[in-house]
């Protein structure tokens, strides 16, 4: 049902000090278009950024939000959710942020389906910081701190995630628009925690993984009559490491959310009439 937000109702007046060019532009108007159509309104719409040039969009979109901790944006946007069942949560932040200091609570995040979204604008590298690898830098990316390449494999976020028993696994393009709206709208959309990774290009510091790069490389799975309900064939796509993808590869159907398994549907302050005794006794040992 849509509240009549429109996508520029969720942008602040902020100025974005992203360098022009960046990948972050394009991620961030495709996610605000999606909440805009998917019918949230920005006063119910809680925004948890990562740190890192892509956790500056905290800064940028005009909801409820919060700037806070590397690595930490998850466990804070499902803790926001567990105690506001109504909210709209996103949260968003890099590749750096989600998978190297934030690995463990994207792998228990993904396990506990919180019914959230959660996107990764990920440039292989780390923007803010000037250019050091990150967990997704190919094994070949020459940075300020692999200057013969990076001598690892790199980490699959969608493998990662299929392991960790994900519901809903997407891969978008920040420059192609239509699909990237399509893709995080299902997202928001689905019921559970839903993980899309975003190719957000770093213009400045990784030469390699460029707009043209992606825009050669990609494979949409709707051209290849892919069924994302299909986890064998998710499976089998996102074992793949010859070919890039885009689309929801992976959706469970009949995924059940952390706060429906748990009866959590409504906001905790409802709660406080006639709390259980053991609680209050609880409470009573710390005051
Ligand atoms: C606890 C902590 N460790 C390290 C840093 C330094 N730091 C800030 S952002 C960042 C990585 C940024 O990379 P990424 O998450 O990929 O975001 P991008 O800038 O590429 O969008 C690091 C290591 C920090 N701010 N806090
Ligand atoms: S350094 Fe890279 S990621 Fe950061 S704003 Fe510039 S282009 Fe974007
Ligand atoms: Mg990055």
């Amino acid at each position: 049902m849509s509240t009549g937000a429109n996508f520029a109702d969720f942008k602040s007046d902020k100025k974005p000090t992203w360098c022009p060019g960046c990948g972050d532009f394009g991620t961030m108007n495709g996610i605000l278009k999606a909440l805009s159509n998917t019918g949230a309104s920005p006063e119910n719409t809680f925004f948890v950024a990562g740190i890192g040039c892509s956790g500056k969009i905290g800064t940028y979109v005009r909801t409820y939000s919060i700037h806070g901790v590397h690595g930490r944006a998850l466990p804070v946007g499902c803790g926001a959710k567990i105690a506001n069942p109504n909210l709209e949560v996103m949260v968003a932040g890099g590749d750096g942020d989600g998978f190297s200091i934030g690995a463990a609570h994207f792998i228990h995040a993904v396990r506990r389906n919180v019914n959230m979204t959660y996107v990764v604008m990920d440039n292989r590298i780390y923007g803010l910081t000037k250019g050091q690898y990150s967990p997704t830098s190919g094994t070949d990316l020459k940075t300020k701190t692999s200057p013969s390449g990076t001598y690892m494999p790199p980490l699959d976020p969608l493998a990662l995630a299929l392991s960790s028993q994900g519901t809903f696994i997407a891969q978008a393009f920040s420059s192609d628009l239509k699909r990237l709206v399509e893709i995080v709208e299902a997202a928001i959309n689905h019921n559970g925690f839903s993980f899309v990774n975003v190719f957000s290009p770093c213009v400045t510091y990784n030469k390699v993984d460029t707009y043209q790069y992606f825009r050669e490389a990609l494979v949409d799975v709707n051209d290849i009559g892919h069924d994302p309900t299909d986890h064998e064939a998710a499976k089998k796509l996102i074992l793949d490491s010859e070919t890039e993808y885009q689309g929801i590869l992976y959706q469970n159907p009949n995924s059940v959310s952390y706060e429906e398994s748990h009866g959590l549907d409504s906001p905790m302050w409802d709660l406080s009439e006639n709390p259980p005794e053991d609680i209050l006794n609880l409470l009573r040992e710390f005051y």
